[in-house]
């Protein structure tokens, strides 16, 4: 049983709210002219500068005191041992497994879980080879060129963001389209112009019994059957499940069925079978990079001090920005047209795991948890929402990710997009005084965290979430909360169960006047 934690009852709470708050980012650079050196944590290939956050070595040490009070390294400990820290559903949380290589076992309970993941990802291996070297084909014979990934949430965030953002390493003839929403609008744009004899399709589900998937696959096994016959099915769909009942009972031969565990998360599971679309893509071995990549930065937040540990100390500094200093939301700006889905990932990465009110054993929690993220590329977001970064009077920490080397040959475009990067981080913090003309006035004092490297390559890709995977955990640990279940997606579903068939139907069930009113608007207006 993993204790509660009541952190702001201790006394390293109290001491860090009392921590006096530093002054502007001005003078702190101006007193401290080390300051840049100091605070910079190199992990694998990312640079990661903190500078220009609003902390000093008097906060930074009053943030570590608290990781220890919040048993920061217990947990952390507990976790890569497979202890169930996912503790209201009874759970090991393993996804640093599934990067561990082949020759580093890990035994839980009786079970090398290390022998386990490398079976899978051998066959997700054998796979992908026959697929991308036109081996396996389409029941007419022809190559398979199109993968649609079917799944949603974490069966589907992950895979399509990666596969955006690692779009240079895509094999030439294969392209791949990901359909999450129930909206019929997506799965009819996903399957327009293609040729179901050429098209594959993965259906991504942990647990094979969410609407919207079904309802999509359901929906492209009609489509295949409709244009190649019910024996087509077995050539055109494959499944990743931790279910094998119900992708047999859908009618995928479990054959064709990539597995993988309870105690990978849904938003920690892209490195697992959920990632066979991409390794479609990629290939088996840029997926073994990828999957090195983490297990990189997985070593580091094992064994760093805290006091360099990249992790844990952004993810202190997540702590003082919104507990002390109150900042409710923070940007993920990356500087890379290819991470455009990086910050949709990252929502649901920290919302969904650290978006709760109560902690361990079910007491209300004692001060804010997990804040809103939000984000876009740079540099379209200057031209946009960027003025209420500078000028509003809403404070709110951002973080910039950029690379020295695109992939693409205009080497103009990215000086550019590097100097923009680099020139708003700096206009944050040390903003422009125009006591003559307000409206032109920067205050500064903007928090930043700039995080760099040589490419965006698969290794760093697996970095970068490894990284914010480990941020998050150390927020919830301080927390006190469990940042591995999302109880909070339950109450939706459940009253959307209920009311489909109340606008179908004819019985209509017990609302409230608005809810009633919605649906009775819904059923007078409703055609075919
Ligand atoms: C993620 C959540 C959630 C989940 C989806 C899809 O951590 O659990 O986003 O991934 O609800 O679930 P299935 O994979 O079971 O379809």
């Amino acid at each position: 049983m993993i204790d509660p934690i009541y952190v702001t009852e201790t006394a390293q709470w109290g001491a860090l709210l009392d921590t006096p708050r530093p002054p502007h980012l001005r003078q702190l650079f101006a007193a401290d002219p080390g300051r840049a050196d100091r605070y910079v944590v190199e992990v694998g290939d990312l640079r990661i500068d903190y500078a220009k956050q609003r902390v000093d070595d008097a906060v930074v040490e009053a943030l570590l005191a608290v990781a220890d009070a919040a048993g920061v390294a217990t947990r952390r400990d507990a976790m890569f041992a497979g202890e169930p820290i996912n503790v209201t559903e009874g759970r090991a949380v393993l996804h640093v497994a599934l990067r561990r290589p082949a020759d580093q076992p890990l035994t839980v309970d009786g079970t090398d879980v290390v022998a386990e993941v490398h079976e899978v990802l051998d066959r997700m291996s054998r796979f992908s080879e026959q697929v991308r070297a036109g081996d396996r084909l389409g029941a007419t014979g022809k190559r398979l060129r199109h993968i649609v990934n079917i799944g949603i949430g974490g069966s589907d965030l992950g895979p399509a963001m990666a596969a955006r953002a690692l779009q240079a390493y895509h094999h030439a003839e294969l392209d791949a389209r990901f359909v999450s929403n129930v909206d019929g609008a997506a799965i009819t744009a996903a399957l327009d112009g293609l040729d179901a004899a050429e098209t594959l399709f993965v259906v991504s589900s942990k647990t094979f019994t969410t609407i919207e998937t079904l309802t999509n696959a359901g929906t492209a096994r009609a489509w295949v059957v409709d244009a190649l016959g019910e024996d087509a099915v077995g050539r055109h769909f494959v499944a990743v499940s931790t279910n094998a009942q119900e992708v047999a009972a859908f009618g995928i031969d479990i054959a064709h069925m990539f597995g993988f565990w309870d105690w990978v998360g849904g938003r920690y599971s892209l490195d697992s079978a959920i990632g066979l679309s991409l390794m479609l893509l990629i290939g088996p071995d840029r997926f073994a990079e990828l999957l090195a990549g983490f297990h990189v930065v997985d070593e580091h937040f094992r064994t760093a001090p805290l006091g360099a540990n990249a992790p844990v100390l952004l993810g202190l500094i997540g702590i003082w920005n919104a507990n002390v200093l109150g900042f409710d939301t923070k940007a993920v700006l990356p500087y890379a047209e290819e991470l455009s889905r990086f910050p949709a990932y990252l929502q649901q990465l920290d919302m969904e795991s650290n978006g709760k009110s109560v902690r361990l054993d079910g007491s209300a929690v004692t001060t804010d948890t997990g804040p809103i993220v939000w984000g876009e590329p740079g540099t379209n977001g200057q031209h946009a929402f960027y003025q209420l970064l500078h000028q509003g009077t809403r404070i709110v920490p951002a973080d910039f990710i950029g690379f020295a080397n695109p992939h693409h040959g205009h080497r103009e475009h990215h000086d550019l997009l590097m100097a923009n990067l680099i020139a708003q981080a700096e206009a944050l913090a040390f903003g422009r005084d125009r006591p003559d003309e307000p409206w032109r006035s920067f205050p500064g004092d903007r928090p930043s965290t700039t995080i760099v490297a040589d490419q965006l390559t698969p290794s760093v890709l697996g970095q970068l979430v490894a990284l914010y995977e480990h941020v998050v955990f150390v927020q919830g640990c301080v927390w006190g909360i469990d940042s591995f279940d999302q109880w909070g997606v339950e109450l939706g579903k459940e009253l959307a169960n209920r009311i489909t068939p109340e606008l179908t139907g004819d019985a209509a069930g017990e609302h409230d006047s608005s809810t009633a009113g919605l649906m009775t608007w819904y059923r007078a207006h409703r055609r075919g």
